[in-house]
């Protein structure tokens, strides 16, 4: 005979839960992995339980969206390691990408960063700073922080325009706007810097496959368990290693949370309306609102100071290169 099922410790409540109060006797915690139906759940100040969503929690959500690592939540601990997600808070930000076959429907990476860190690699794969501007472009559209991070340091060498750093030579022109921080997993680099950063917050790692994100918190964090893959030699891409988001705790500081997110190619602009775009560009700031004319696009009209900073090298070439394809709706993929 199978044995009994184990009853909740408290009855499942009825009506809303999204939003109201919670349950009495659930516990505040916060979904660290996504297992399927299952998430992992790191009760405050006490064990992981692993934790099914209430049915009544399930209606109140998008399926896409129901909960995501990073989401705070209410717990029904049910004993042996297991709980019942009764409900899940407001999220404060996020951040997601389309999901693949739906272009309207945006997958959660992370739920409530306080702040984004792009990883790059000086090479193995080749830096894509295309890609990072639109990283950057979405992180500002969220009043997300964003800060980038330049890894495998140890591959670096002279650019081919007589610059000493390759990595400085392209990621040198964001360093007026946001912090970057230069980095080796291998050798513990910039690692100081990069500490305080993220001291006290919640960050996402994100960026391309291969450039070392697991490398980088498995160092940072060296009893924590994490993928990291091999680089293909035949390729010269990352191999894809992590497949969903992770949220860890740095030891030693309960306050201080990094996420390994799967390698993304692309994060999702859905939302952000063209004529708002030169406002999602610091480098264009200082220059906007004394166009000629108000809706001026800065691509072609007389009378742009945004055009005139660009001619005079007040802007980066690079960067408005950016901002005038995403003008345009071009891909920068
Ligand atoms: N030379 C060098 N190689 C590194 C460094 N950091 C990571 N790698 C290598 O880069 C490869 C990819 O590392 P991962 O940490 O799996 O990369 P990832 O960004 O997590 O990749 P995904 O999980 O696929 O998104 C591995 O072979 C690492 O050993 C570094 O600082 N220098
Ligand atoms: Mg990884
Ligand atoms: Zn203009």
């Amino acid at each position: 005979m199978p044995p009994p099922r184990r009853r909740p410790a408290v009855k499942p409540s009825a009506g809303p839960v999204t939003g109201s109060l919670p349950p009495p006797g659930s516990l505040p915690g916060t979904v660290i992995r996504a297992y399927g139906k299952f998430f992992e759940t790191a009760i405050d100040g006490g064990p992981s339980l692993l934790s099914t969503v209430r049915g009544s929690v399930r209606r109140e959500r998008l399926r896409t969206d129901l909960v995501a690592v990073g989401d705070r939540v209410w717990v029904t601990d049910v004993g042996e390691g297991e709980g019942q997600i009764e409900l899940v808070e407001p999220r404060r930000s996020t951040l997601g990408r389309l999901a693949r076959h739906t272009s309207d429907v945006e997958q959660v990476i992370l739920a409530n960063p306080d702040q984004a860190l792009f990883l790059f690699s000086v090479r193995d794969p080749e830096p894509h700073p295309r890609m990072l501007d639109r990283f950057l472009v979405l992180a500002e559209s969220r009043n997300l922080p964003a800060a980038i991070g330049v890894n495998k340091m140890d591959l670096d060498g002279p650019a081919g325009s007589g610059s000493p750093s390759l990595a400085r030579s392209i990621f040198g022109v964001y360093e007026t706007s946001y912090p970057v921080f230069y980095l080796c997993a291998r050798t513990g680099l910039g690692f100081d810097d990069l500490r305080g950063y993220l001291r006290g917050r919640i960050t996402a790692v994100t960026g391309p496959s291969g450039v070392g994100k697991s490398s980088l918190l498995n160092s940072l964090d060296p009893e924590g368990l994490r993928d990291v893959g091999v680089i293909s030699d035949a390729t010269g891409k990352g191999r894809h290693t992590t497949t969903a988001t992770i949220l860890r705790r740095i030891p030693g500081d309960d306050a201080t949370w990094v996420a390994d997110t799967p390698g993304i190619r692309a994060l999702s602009l859905l939302g952000i309306s063209p004529d708002s775009l030169d406002a999602l560009f610091p480098e264009l700031r200082p220059f906007l609102g004394a166009c000629f004319y108000a809706d001026c696009t800065h691509l072609h009209e007389p009378g742009c100071p945004v055009r005139e900073a660009l001619e005079a090298g007040s802007i980066p070439s690079d960067r408005f290169e950016s901002y005038a394809a995403l003008r345009r709706g071009e891909s920068l993929d």
